[in-house]
């Protein structure tokens, strides 16, 4: 079997998404998802430019080699342009290679090692009276955990929290502009985990993501401050490109810890696996170097007792998330997966076998990922420019969004 053909699509059904479709000389597809938010027209130009030219001829049930290749072939390593880009291919050809053997990838993995995997649902509202209305909302839903994000007071606006029932962080054309001040940020967030925990009692599973937005001492009061609501974890709480400032926070605080949507590869994380400074490894399918690459990450955390907590922003296509489902079921260490849902515009133009029971998501029994694109609905929404926004302090220093 030979690859004959393969297609960069670009679609906007409500935001921006890139998805690869491979096509084979026996007729067989598959498909992996690109998309890089804010950035996806770099990651359409490398595939198209860069990597399709080379895949044309090669044998598609040659997965690990693909992934090298294209790895060591392009001397410049990791970053998320490339990384999303070997994602694609990895997934597509996963997906090719589950329909031939008439099995879900999952199959291929060593099979399931949970009943389903179990989701977290996204609250969010300005106040924490209408935050605790929207976690009872996920509660009805049957949905076990919930991150909960409120609007500070003080502030204008802030991550995660749009005050409607979408959270979309990306925008128009040019990014927004936020406004930060830690100081009303620690002094709230404790609040809101008391008030939910007393409505809510001891044994919801609870989250909250910090956005990179603190110093790792800052970080350390703000996880002492939160150890009565004993949350399930603290999310990005500084930025991680200096792993070691996690030793700090972790000398400090037994919240636990959950970092990685925005690593591309196992060397963004080894020293943080390896030293035992985190408890959840969030990389997730499309940015972390595609399934091949996500389950050598996961092998390392298990090690280390680190579960699993894969990114699953509405940013990510239905693609990565049929995808990270088939992993997150495999897994011995599977520990969350995120689920923001997507809209039904974006659902229609990815049709998918996945689906949402009791609080845990299913990838379904069809052969391979269980979920392709329309090509034709995806036709009508064409790409539309849109930018993640930027953070300032008061004084106007930029700070990390
Ligand atoms: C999350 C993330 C997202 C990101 C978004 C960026 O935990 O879901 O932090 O909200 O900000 O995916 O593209
Ligand atoms: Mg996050």
């Amino acid at each position: 079997m030979r690859i004959t053909e393969a297609r960069v699509i670009v679609t906007c059904p409500g935001r921006n998404f890139v998805t690869l479709k491979i096509v084979t000389d026996e007729g067989v597809t598959g498909v992996g998802d690109a998309t890089l938010n804010g950035r996806e027209l770099a990651v359409a130009a490398y595939l198209t430019e860069h990597v399709v030219p080379v895949l044309i001829g090669r044998d598609p049930a040659r997965i690990e080699d693909t992934w090298q290749y294209l790895y060591q072939g392009a001397y410049w390593r990791r970053g998320p342009v490339t990384m999303s880009a070997i994602a694609a291919v990895d997934t597509a050809l996963w997906d090719i290679k589950g329909k031939i053997a008439g099995l879900p990838v999952y199959q291929l993995l060593g099979g399931r090692s949970r009943a389903g995997v179990t989701v977290y649902a996204h609250a969010q509202a300005v106040s924490i009276e209408s935050v605790l209305s929207e976690i009872s909302s996920c509660v009805d839903l049957g949905y076990q955990a919930v991150r909960v994000q409120t609007g500070i007071p003080g502030l204008e606006s802030t991550y995660g929290v749009s005050g409607q029932a979408f959270y979309e962080p990306a925008s128009a054309a040019l990014p927004a502009e936020n406004v930060w001040s830690t100081a009303h940020y620690l002094d709230h967030v404790p609040r809101v985990f008391a008030a939910v925990r007393a409505e809510f009692g001891p044994t919801l599973r609870l989250l909250h993501d910090v956005h990179h937005r603190l110093t790792p001492i800052e970080a350390a009061r703000l996880g002492r401050s939160l150890e009565p609501y004993h949350l399930t974890w603290m999310e990005d709480p500084v930025p991680a490109e200096l792993q070691e400032g996690f030793r700090l926070i972790r000398q400090h605080t037994t919240t636990p810890i959950a970092v990685g949507e925005v690593f591309n590869s196992i060397w963004d994380c080894q020293e943080l696996i390896t030293g035992q400074l985190i408890d959840y490894i969030r990389t997730s399918v499309v940015h972390a170097g595609g399934i091949t690459h996500l389950r050598r990450i996961f092998d390392l955390a298990a090690l280390y007792h680190v579960r699993s907590g894969s990114h699953g922003a509405t940013d990510l296509s239905p693609v990565c998330m049929a995808a990270a489902l088939h992993v997150d079921l495999a897994i011995p260490n599977f520990g969350l997966q995120e689920y923001m849902r997507h809209t039904p515009e974006t659902d229609e133009v990815f049709p998918h076998s996945y689906h949402f029971e009791d609080g845990y998501l299913h990838p379904g029994e069809e052969p391979g990922l269980g979920v392709d694109i329309d090509e034709e609905l995806a036709g009508r929404y064409p790409y539309r420019p849109a930018a993640l926004p930027v953070n300032r302090l008061q004084d106007g220093t930029v700070h990390s969004w």
